[in-house]
């Protein structure tokens, strides 16, 4: 049976990841901390009650604690590392540089450290989870592996630094480690501070009375926004190939922030229109007229990504891995499941 690892198993991806793996027949180990912002809810049913999989287990660990994290690597000595634990929120990051270059630069190098001393260099495979916000401002569009980074936040600067370690790594000590340059990717298990769930639970919310209206930052951003379940296989794919690789995954479509509220709104049985300009800008009801999104500049970044679209082309040459649910079934998917909760 095959052991895999997965850092920050109770996050969106760590979730969906391990119910993949244990599908797979997987012996599944995570990290989790006792004091996880949005607690272990995502993986309960892995590991409680009634649905509890004797194939998974958790450990605490802390990525900065370069000494429990070698103590787990070196008791587990798993087959697959899927490193997937960081401070991932690029707003906060801004607010708190220090620790987001401790957990997502450093914590990187603490693992791939641990691989080594622990002499599992010819046997555990890692997996990177680096990120499209590596290309920032971008210099061409759609961004593909060979389109240059240039990072725009404490948190995509520590990402490059935790990409670089991984190729390094590998050319170092030969060991097999992969970087998934992911973009966006979303689901109802998305945390609520990102701007795709923030909206559609925002919406739910307005339209079960509990609030009238919301504030969001940049409207004008764009993202390929994908969905979680399916980019989770793709990081298992990247470890199955025949050689480490750094891959491009994403959707190939590219849409706003506020082609987003539009669309969620739509499903949730809203018109909006919007009315003025800059932070006075607000989106009203078209049947009311009542205002329901404000712009609030503290959500606004000192720096902003305005522009991601991605080029997954060589994913889908080399892995057989293509986006099935694009933006318009995520959002359906994201907003039905928050009309139903509400
Ligand atoms: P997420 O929901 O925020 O999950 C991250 C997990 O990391 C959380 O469970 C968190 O646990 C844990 N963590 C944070 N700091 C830690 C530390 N110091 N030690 C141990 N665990 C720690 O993020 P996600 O959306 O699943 O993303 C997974 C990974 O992919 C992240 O590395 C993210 O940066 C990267 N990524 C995400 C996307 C995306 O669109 N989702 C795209 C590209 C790359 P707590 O609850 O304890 O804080
Ligand atoms: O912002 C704009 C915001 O926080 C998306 C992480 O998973 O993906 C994620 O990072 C856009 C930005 O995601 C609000 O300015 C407007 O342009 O949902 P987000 P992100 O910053 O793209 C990458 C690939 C990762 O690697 C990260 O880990 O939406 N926006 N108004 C807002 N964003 C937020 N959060 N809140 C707002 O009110």
């Amino acid at each position: 049976m095959k052991k895999a690892l997965i850092t920050g198993v109770a996050g969106q991806d760590g979730s969906y990841l391990s119910e993949f793996l244990l599908q797979k027949g997987y012996e599944v180990h995570g990290t989790i901390r006792r004091s996880s912002l949005e607690g272990v809810s995502r993986v309960d049913h892995l590991y409680k009650g009634e649905g509890k999989n004797k194939h998974f287990n958790v450990h605490y660990g802390d990525i900065t604690d370069s000494i429990c994290m070698s103590d787990i690597i070196s008791k587990v000595k798993p087959d697959e590392i899927y490193h997937l634990a960081a401070q991932s929120h690029v707003r906060v990051s801004f607010d708190i540089p220090g620790y987001t270059a401790q957990t997502d630069a450093v914590g990187t190098l603490n693992i791939l450290e641990a691989i080594r001393q622990n002499n599992l260099t010819n046997k555990t495979k890692f997996y990177q989870a680096s990120t499209s916000e590596l290309f920032g401002k971008v210099s061409e569009s759609p961004q593909s592996e060979s389109t240059p980074f240039y990072p725009r936040s404490p948190y995509g600067t520590a990402k490059l630094y935790a990409y670089w370690t991984t190729i390094n790594y590998r050319e170092a000590y030969g060991i097999f480690g992969s970087n998934g340059i992911l973009f966006n990717h979303e689901s109802p298990r998305r945390g609520n501070s990102f701007v795709t769930k923030k909206i559609v639970e925002s919406i739910a919310q307005i339209k079960s009375g509990k609030i009238k209206s919301f504030k969001l930052g940049n409207l004008d951003a764009k993202r390929d926004w994908g969905y979680a379940p399916e980019y989770v296989e793709a990081m298992w794919l990247m470890l199955q190939h025949k050689e480490p690789l750094d891959l491009v995954i994403a959707t190939g479509e590219t849409h706003s922030v506020r082609e987003l509220i539009e669309k969620a709104f739509k499903i949730a049985g809203y018109n909006i229109y919007w009315e003025g300009s800059g932070v006075d800008e607000v989106g009203k009801c078209s049947d009311s007229n009542d205002v329901l999104v404000y712009i609030d500049p503290y959500y606004f970044r000192p720096t902003e990504v305005e522009n991601l679209h991605g080029n997954p082309t060589k994913a889908e040459k080399v892995l057989g891995w293509k986006a099935k649910i694009k933006f318009d079934e995520l959002v359906k998917i994201m907003m039905e499941f928050e009309l139903k909760k509400n």
